[in-house]
């Protein structure tokens, strides 16, 4: 860690075309995984997430004239722009700094130029959220350096914005919370409505998690996303019409559904899943509290089923990798995570069985696709902080 720090430091005073020597503020913002609750966040529904113990690291210092400039060690690219002529760019990995720089200063936060460099080590495009993590990073160190004041929920919706405006994903806000509010050996239940947080000890005894990335990234991600999220909000709508107290999906049963929406259409279908999603989780958490793993692998196989074949999210390579696992005796539960349409699955599995697992899915999936998925191990770890 020290090593890292002295690192930024020294990458952000090579870069820095500013003068002035300044304080130097670098901070550390974790991806997340998600246990169960997987496209109901934007639906005002419950997520389980919790922070991982990889993440994205933002160094810092102010400039004295109004410059942003921006170094990427992951991509080795940089860029400069003026905080007066803030748009997006081409480069999407500034893009998340930047559309958190445009929501602080639409909020009419006081900012002068900085310079910043990003580093990390969350897997791209691995559903991890990384960008999730960039932008709670960055929030965070401009928090600290411009003493703005803002509470932990402030940075997470900003940091939310930031993804819609200058991402191009509307994204719900369970990635975001996650970042910032995780908490070590801990799931977080989510209530994304009231954003009411109960913590959960995560002790799996002789089971871990392990995660494999399927190293698909795949470009319908962003705007199947968004179609995802008007086919539920097209939906409540639907209901609305018959129970006008319906805000959104969070507040439709399926006895509601059944009777306000065709049930041969693809939006009754999408409904369907995130209806009983949110079942499964507050299902899922009684499990865990009660050291039922075997329960809650139960619902995560279950939750995969609806996203591949209801909410249709996921992709062969995931739907494998799934399958696989599911023959696997060890393995108590397994799913896609996250977005869909490529990244990892989230496996529950035996401890001592972990590196068998590998080496068998591996070579199947090799076999069956011609490259090797990437396993990852992670640990529960905390949120957001300066280092
Ligand atoms: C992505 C989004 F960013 C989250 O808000 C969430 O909707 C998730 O996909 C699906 O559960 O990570």
């Amino acid at each position: 860690m020290n090593q890292l720090l002295t690192e930024l430091k020294n990458r952000l005073n090579k870069e820095s075309t500013s003068e002035r020597q300044e304080e130097i503020i670098v901070v550390q913002s974790p991806g997340r995984i998600n246990l169960i609750g997987e496209h109901t966040d934007y639906n005002d529904g419950y997520v389980l997430p919790a922070a991982i113990d990889k993440a994205a690291y933002v160094s810092v210092k102010k400039r004295t004239d109004s410059k942003v400039h921006l170094y990427s060690v992951l991509f080795d690219d940089s860029i400069e722009i003026d905080l007066e002529q803030l748009l997006p760019t081409t480069k999407s990995w500034a893009n998340y700094i930047l559309g958190v720089i445009d929501q602080l200063l639409k909020k009419g936060c006081f900012l002068t130029g900085f310079d910043l460099v990003i580093d990390g080590d969350i897997p791209v495009g691995a559903g991890l959220s990384s960008s999730a993590a960039v932008e709670c990073a960055t929030v965070f160190a401009m928090n600290e350096l411009f003493d703005l004041k803002l509470t932990r929920t402030e940075m997470a919706l900003i940091a939310q914005q930031a993804e819609h405006t200058y991402a191009g994903v509307n994204c719900g806000i369970m990635d975001m919370y996650a970042s910032l509010f995780g908490m070590k050996d801990h799931v977080i239940r989510l209530d994304c409505r009231s954003l009411e947080t109960e913590y959960y000890p995560f002790e799996p005894g002789n089971y871990t998690l392990l995660l494999m990335d399927t190293q698909v990234k795949h470009s319908l991600a962003s705007s199947e996303y968004n179609v995802r999220r008007s086919q539920c909000e097209e939906g409540s709508t639907l209901v609305k019409q018959k129970h006008s107290m319906v805000s959104n999906l969070r507040d439709v049963t399926m006895q509601m559904l059944d009777e306000c929406v065709d049930a041969d259409s693809i939006v009754y279908q999408r409904c369907r899943f995130v209806i009983e999603e949110n079942i499964r989780l507050l299902e899922g958490c009684a499990d865990l509290k009660n050291g039922n793993l075997i329960a809650f692998g139960k619902k995560m196989f279950r939750t995969h089923e609806g996203l591949s074949k209801e909410y249709e999210v996921s992709c062969k390579e995931l739907d494998f990798l799934v399958s696989f696992a599911a023959a696997n005796e060890p393995v108590i539960g397994s799913r896609m995570m996250g977005g869909g349409f490529g990244g990892c699955t989230i496996n529950l599995i035996k401890k001592e069985a972990v590196s068998s697992f590998i080496e068998k899915a591996s070579a199947a999936y090799y076999t069956e696709f011609g490259k090797m998925p990437l396993p990852i191990t992670v640990s529960i770890s905390d949120g957001t902080k300066l280092l």
